[in-house]
């Protein structure tokens, strides 16, 4: 049985690292619309070290519930700390509005490419929080529980949920996971999070009144509902539909939104099918390949419902038959 898997001279730096922002005035400085592991690489510093936080343009959505979990807050503007410790950047195109000209920095990251001097950077890691776990490890310094949840929560973030993990990816969770819980790092990104009742029963009742058709290998389905089209489009997408439209009809006009899979929009372009439909019916339609909406006058649902399955099913069936044609 070997060691566990670690970085190179992690420990050297890490010593590097403490030392100094033990010895000076520090801040971290996240990315501009910093992500989950932008926040969590720079929470160790901020809740044990009391560095400052700086955030260019401030926080993505996702970024924010990291924040909040732990209590932190970023300021946006120019660093007035002696030390810098930049995380998870690798360009000064990332930091808007922070000039770096003649400062002291650190950089932890896991990008290579940029412009900006590397100290603790490892590619070979699949995020920067894990870096920052394993530098922490390594000094056998105990991480605060939250800390720990949120570096988790930034690992699970950039390795997308450990299918991009590697070896070093499991040190650092299996450290991390002694000092916090696993299910609160998932839950901080917001993967547990209740559904309102009104989606859900709109998700129940657009697969009651689902019709659908099967052409080849493929299946195609119309619904219709009063609100949360999009949410009801992406669930039947989810349990195995290719090609969706969702209608809704409003007082004096049908409201169609449809979605197609990746594999079904390699045969069917649901931009260009809702567009020319809506242009014969008198209506207007558009949007992109796998993601479409139309606005149409008034038609008997029925007959709606045959246009739109006749029409994809044709559509798909002429194309793939077109595909095998050109292969021979
Ligand atoms: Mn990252």
């Amino acid at each position: 049985m070997g060691e566990c898997s670690t970085l190179p001279n992690i420990k050297e730096k890490a010593k590097t690292l403490i030392n100094m922002v033990k010895d000076k005035e520090a801040t971290v400085i996240v990315h501009r619309h910093a992500d989950p592991d932008a926040v969590a690489s720079a929470s160790p510093f901020m809740v044990m070290f009391s560095a400052k936080g700086y955030a260019p343009q401030g926080l993505s959505a996702q970024g924010k519930r990291v924040a909040e979990y732990l209590g932190l807050e970023f300021k946006e503007g120019e660093p007035k700390e002696e030390l810098l410790i930049i995380v998870d950047t690798a360009s000064s195109s990332q930091l808007p509005g922070i000039s770096l000209q003649n400062r002291e920095y650190l950089r932890i990251d896991h990008h290579v490419e940029g412009d900006l001097r590397p100290f603790m950077v490892y590619p070979q890691a699949s995020s920067t929080s894990e870096i920052v776990a394993l530098a922490f490890r390594s000094l056998g310094i105990r991480l605060p529980k939250e800390v720990a949840e949120a570096l988790m929560a930034g690992i699970i973030y950039d390795s997308k949920t450990f299918r991009l993990a590697k070896p070093t990816t499991f040190t650092a969770m299996e450290y991390l996971s002694k000092l916090g819980n696993v299910s609160k790092a998932f839950s901080i990104l917001g993967e547990q999070r209740e559904e309102d009742i009104s989606v859900k029963m709109a998700k129940v009742k657009a697969c009651e009144r689902l019709i659908h058709r099967k052409v080849k290998d493929f299946i195609i389905g119309v619904t219709e509902i009063g609100a949360h089209e999009s949410a009801v489009a992406k669930a039947l997408l989810s349990i195995g539909l290719d090609v969706v439209f969702v209608v809704r009809e409003d007082k004096d006009e049908v409201r169609v939104y449809a979605r197609a899979s990746p594999r079904a929009q390699k045969y069917l372009d649901l931009a260009k099918f809702l567009s020319e439909l809506a242009e014969e019916m008198g209506g207007k339609g558009g949007g992109h390949k796998g993601a479409a909406g139309a606005v149409l006058p008034k038609i008997e649902y029925e007959k709606l419902v045959n246009k739109l399955l006749g029409r994809a099913s044709r559509r798909l069936a002429e194309a793939m038959r077109s595909e095998s044609g050109s292969e021979r």
